[in-house]
């Protein structure tokens, strides 16, 4: 039976159309199973709609949002980089840390070592952590096992989190950097990683696919290979591009139609435009920008201009973003990129669904899922305004009470 749902009394952030919060004050949502059936002022509100209604709720005013997406994760791995941590803060850059056989590696010989299930409790953890603050969405990356063993191992944990009530999108990252066991043999890497991905695949492990072009990972060259594998098998792409240098890794990723690029400190007015052709999505991620302590700003404002979509995400990852707040996230995007805060929502809803290629949510409008957060917030400008305080009261996913 379609459990058919009335939420009266929300202060309704729609984002339904390109501009706008689309504030709806005095707003009823009517649910049906897992998606929305009717969304708009109660004045308006077609009274057939309210026949045979399985439950009603009173939001009492309180605002309510899309559920948040956080579309760029490396959420499932072994161990932490404290120590590194403190390295960095004594000098050390995170590329001579690298460099050193350092950072990913270290993370790898964790990954490695540990078990499913102690990966499993990890990942849990850090999920609901997320969870806390209106998480409906996540996407996670491979990348810390680099052998198909080891990829899919940490791949099924990733899909297992959906057991927390989430969707779960999986990136397979086989191309993020070198095993100890391919030294000096990338190009031989990059084939091995290409020759695992219809397994992986056919597994049903992977929603896309994406590599780190740089010049401590992979060139573009290589990464041109692992597309075109991944193109073959209808998987779609997305890149960590010009994170710490320009290496043409945003058109190249616009070439090969990218869901999204991510990062972008360093990406020129050609990738800019490549990416606005394409449609591709500019993901920002003010964790790893914060953390590593980079200076080079996205260029926002040209990402604007050129009229490419920008999404946020927390990156969360043991090297360059172990941050795990996507409310902060909100904040950063504002307070060092200069986005305003309702892009930077927009940035965690709309834009990252849209960076996942899920066209079905990220905005509160009928025929999109019943996923969405209720906030103790008068203006949802608050959301991007406080940080270290979460006003999340509930959180709906699917048309369920998720928490
Ligand atoms: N870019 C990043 O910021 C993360 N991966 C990537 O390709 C960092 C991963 C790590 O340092 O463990
Ligand atoms: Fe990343």
């Amino acid at each position: 039976m379609n459990r058919r749902q009335l939420w009266r009394g929300g202060h309704l952030v729609t984002l339904q159309e390109k501009q706008g919060w689309g504030l709806v004050p005095d707003g009823v949502l009517i649910t049906e199973g897992d998606h929305l059936r009717w969304v708009g002022p109660l004045a308006d509100l077609p009274p057939t709609l309210c026949q045979g209604l399985t439950a009603e709720h009173d939001l009492q005013g309180a605002l309510v949002t899309p559920g948040l997406i956080d579309a760029h994760t490396h959420l499932v791995y072994g161990g932490e980089r404290s120590a590194e941590f403190e390295l960095r803060l004594q000098g050390a850059s995170y590329e001579d840390i690298a460099r050193a056989g350092g950072g990913i590696r270290s993370t790898v010989a964790a990954t490695r070592a540990a078990s499913e299930a102690d990966l499993q409790v990890a990942a849990d953890a850090r999920a609901r952590t997320l969870m806390a603050e209106g998480l409906t969405t996540l996407e996670v990356k491979s990348g810390y096992g680099l052998s198909l063993e080891e990829e899919a191992k940490c791949l099924r944990v990733a899909r297992r989190l959906s057991s927390l009530g989430l969707t779960v999108r999986t990136t397979f990252l086989g191309a993020h950097a070198l095993p100890p066991e391919f030294d000096g043999r990338a190009d031989d890497y990059v084939d091995a990683v290409c020759a695992w991905m219809p397994r992986l695949r056919d597994e049903g492990l992977v929603d896309a696919v994406d590599a780190f072009c740089e010049r401590i990972a992979f060139s573009p060259a290589q990464t041109r290979r692992v597309f075109e594998t991944a193109r073959q098998l209808g998987l779609p792409v997305k890149l960590h591009a010009e994170q710490l240098s320009d290496q043409g890794g945003a058109a190249l990723a616009a070439e090969f139609q990218a869901l999204s690029c991510d990062h972008l400190e360093f990406v020129s007015d050609d990738g800019i435009q490549a990416m606005a052709r394409s449609g591709t999505v500019a993901m920002l991620l003010p964790g790893a920008f914060y953390f590593l302590r980079e200076t080079r700003l996205p260029p926002v404002a040209a990402l604007r201009a050129a009229g490419v979509p920008m999404a946020l995400a927390t990156d969360h990852n043991p090297g360059s973003s172990p941050g795990l707040s996507l409310l902060l996230m909100l904040n950063m995007a504002c307070t060092f990129f200069r986005m305003t805060p309702e892009e930077a929502l927009r940035g965690l809803t709309v834009y990252a669904a849209r960076a996942l290629g899920l066209p079905d949510r990220g905005q509160l409008v009928a025929g999109q899922r019943a996923d969405f957060c209720v906030w103790d917030a008068a203006h949802p400008r608050e959301l991007a305004y406080y940080f270290g305080r979460n006003p999340r009261r509930a959180t709906v996913i699917g048309g369920r009470h998720a928490g």
